[in-house]
């Protein structure tokens, strides 16, 4: 967890005040992508899952909807499963797996990791309600560091775990390998991983989606700045950065910018930091890696999880791809 420092306003979140500080400091500027999800950026996600460009999340849904079965009976292997998610849920994608391991075996565990407490117990009250069946305990853990903490599973019994919404993309791809290895050190032989990515498409799809019409993207892109205000006590004009999304076709990635759309200084005071932007500068905020057919596949099994299953959407827009630990 994180620490906190005293600040003359009020208390700084260190580890924001730490990314701050060596982000705005490189050349050229980046800020981290964690840094999004406050709450008012936590929403404004939630949105984007909705838009019309952004085909990601539904895509996903569509596969799991037509598969969730096929992914439950191929990971429980004629066993009890148990199903751990990475992430607080992401709502009625995870709900599909969940109902199709109650119509397998009858009860469930279901453990959502996640820093915050808040979002764990959101969605320990809303998935207990809505299927019954499903019992939820929530643990506060940094999986990014692995899955030390978590119970080892009970004789007869094995573990899904879930890291599906393409969140394994916002990683560059040699930190994604190393978390797939340590999620792989914390799990026994016969547990599995169910892992969704989003695939490489034509450039005007993958574009849209990180440009929405109605703006929300770039709300959520500015959103940072924001954040920094509150919690630095920065002046950011927000209005005065405007949202860029390109596509890195070397990278095989999105990226999104925050451009200053002016020469400007801005202060930082909880850090006494002062940073200057030339006109057009750029603090690159994200990195969205998008796959070739067959990549997440080659990458499970490098970490140590053979392949069992692989399913897209009939435009081979999404794979969501089940591996099991040997
Ligand atoms: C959370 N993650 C998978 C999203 C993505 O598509 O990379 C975050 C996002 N950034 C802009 N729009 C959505």
């Amino acid at each position: 967890m994180t620490s906190k420092t005293q600040s003359a306003a009020h208390p700084v979140e260190a580890s924001v005040a730490a990314a701050a500080l060596a982000g705005l400091s490189a050349h050229p500027k980046r800020l981290p992508p964690w840094l999004f999800y406050d709450e008012a950026g936590s929403r404004f996600f939630e949105q984007i899952t909705e838009l019309p460009e952004y085909y990601l999340t539904r895509t996903e849904r569509a596969i799991l909807t037509a598969h969730a079965s096929e992914v439950i009976v191929q990971a429980a292997h004629g066993q009890r499963l148990r199903l751990v998610e990475l992430g607080a849920g992401s709502a009625d994608k995870t709900r599909l797996l969940l109902a199709a391991a109650v119509a397998h075996q009858g009860k469930v565990l279901y453990e959502p990791l996640d820093v915050s407490s808040s979002a764990l117990d959101e969605a320990k009250a809303r998935i207990e309600r809505e299927i019954p069946g499903v019992r939820v305990a929530p643990q506060i853990l940094d999986y990014t560091q692995g899955l030390d903490g978590l119970e080892p599973d009970s004789p007869g019994e094995r573990r899904l775990v879930l890291y599906i919404g393409s969140s394994i993309g916002n990683f560059e791809p040699r930190t994604a390998e190393r978390l797939l290895q340590r999620l792989r050190a914390g799990l026994e032989p016969g547990d599995s991983l169910l892992l969704g990515v989003d695939l490489r498409k034509d450039e005007a799809t993958l574009l849209a989606a990180y440009n929405d019409a109605a703006g929300v993207t770039a709300a959520f892109n500015r959103n940072v700045l924001v954040r920094l205000n509150r919690e630095l006590d920065a002046n950011f004009n927000p209005q005065a950065f405007a949202h860029r999304a390109i596509w890195n076709a070397m990278e095989s990635r999105i990226e999104m910018h925050l451009e200053s759309r002016i020469a400007q200084r801005v202060r930082l005071a909880a850090l006494d930091f002062d940073v200057d932007f030339a006109a057009g500068e750029t603090i690159h905020t994200e990195n969205s890696y998008k796959y070739a057919p067959g990549a997440a596949e080659a990458m499970l099994a490098e970490a140590g999880f053979a392949p069992v299953g692989s399913w897209t959407d009939g435009r081979g827009w999404f794979a969501v791809c089940l591996g099991r630990a040997e």
